[in-house]
């Protein structure tokens, strides 16, 4: 039992690797830092208290850790470029990781259960969630959060808490339109020739309109398919390079990015899940702003915290800071909301004890 009292949890979400907004360096330099703990714990003050930053018994991934929704360039060799060294450096990290997919990486969540490519060199794993960790219970129908210290905790990516991607996320299951597209365009000759395929397209579809339906009044059917089909074969090759660079700045004005848990918690849509999360704290990410919310309900107090991101830098916002790189420290002492400020600085934001 006493093994089970002294954890130590790091929460990390929305690296968005592969993203031209991803802050790869620092995060490379924030793991480097992690696997250090193991020679060496860390004490850092948070305000009039002490913490001892111990190496973790568990990292959380919760979310967003790859971006394969919006990658530089809508191409997806930035992502494989951007996850290597990452990825590297967590193998080294002497811990058991758990990967709670997101919106932004929610294709992995297909990768839930297949285990056989999870054992690492160093018999640690990697356990990829689809939705939230823990799972529910079969029987009650309710997940019972992990315990750490006296206080048990809940993980998922908090896209669920965001009304735009639960709608979404109905017709996803069908059709993605985002990921159909970013599959079409990522196609060789489609990623390389796109621009130079469209003008084709569009000056195959003059032709078509103003010349060679006057030379031909009627074409014969099979004319007319071949006709058909290399007008398809340019716009197959040119229309998912315009959606896919394009869909990049859709997508950015409708993020749902910036909300304070406040602001998430208050818009009401957690009521839902409410009654199947048995937990004291619900951790989540999605927002990218590193912030808290104590929720009074009728059966006692529920805490939400956010975990940030790594993307972009820090930014203010009415007066609060939302900062990049960041990072939640769970152990039996209480939650820690913290960032990274570069060369093994660590600020303490926010604790909880
Ligand atoms: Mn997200």
């Amino acid at each position: 039992m006493n093994s089970q009292m002294k954890q130590a949890y790091i929460v990390i979400s929305d690296v968005h690797l592969g993203n031209g907004e991803c802050n790869h360096k620092d995060f490379c330099d924030f793991l480097e830092w992690v696997h250090g703990l193991e020679k060496q714990s860390e004490v850092i003050k948070c305000k009039d208290k002490k913490i001892t930053i111990k190496t973790p018994d568990k990292i959380i991934l919760l979310g967003d850790i790859l971006d394969l929704w919006n990658p530089k360039n809508s191409d997806r060799n930035n992502i494989i470029k951007d996850v290597m060294k990452p990825f590297y450096l967590l193998t080294n990290i002497n811990c058991d990781k758990i990967y709670v997919v997101g919106n932004h990486d929610d294709s992995l969540g297909e990768l839930e259960g297949k285990g056989d490519f999870d054992v690492l060199n160093n018999g640690k794993k990697i356990v990829i969630y689809n939705r939230h960790y823990p799972k529910k219970d079969k029987k009650s129908g309710k997940a019972h959060g992990i315990k750490i210290g006296n206080k048990s905790y809940f993980f998922l990516h908090g896209h669920q808490f965001d009304k735009n991607q639960a709608i979404l996320k109905h017709v996803n299951r069908i059709w993605n339109p985002i990921n159909w597209f970013q599959d079409l365009f990522n196609v060789k000759f489609t990623k390389k020739y796109w621009k130079a395929n469209f003008a084709i397209f569009l000056g195959l579809l003059i032709c078509d309109k103003y010349f060679l339906m006057r030379e031909f009044p009627q074409p014969d059917f099979f004319d007319n398919l071949s006709w058909a089909m290399i007008i398809g074969f340019f716009a197959l090759s040119s229309i998912p390079g315009i959606v896919a660079n394009t869909q990049g700045i859709i997508y950015n004005s409708t993020k749902p990015r910036d909300k304070t848990v406040e602001q998430v918690i208050k818009d009401k849509y957690y009521q839902k899940n409410r009654e199947t999360i048995d937990a004291d704290v619900v951790v989540f990410g999605h927002t990218h702003f590193a912030s808290s919310y104590e929720l009074k309900t009728e059966t006692g107090k529920k805490l939400f915290l956010n975990s940030g991101c790594w993307v972009g830098s820090d930014i203010e916002y009415n007066g609060i800071t939302c900062y990049a790189n960041t990072f939640l420290y769970l152990d039996e002492s209480g939650a820690y909301i913290m960032t990274w400020r570069g060369s093994g600085n660590i600020e303490c934001i926010e604790a909880f004890t």
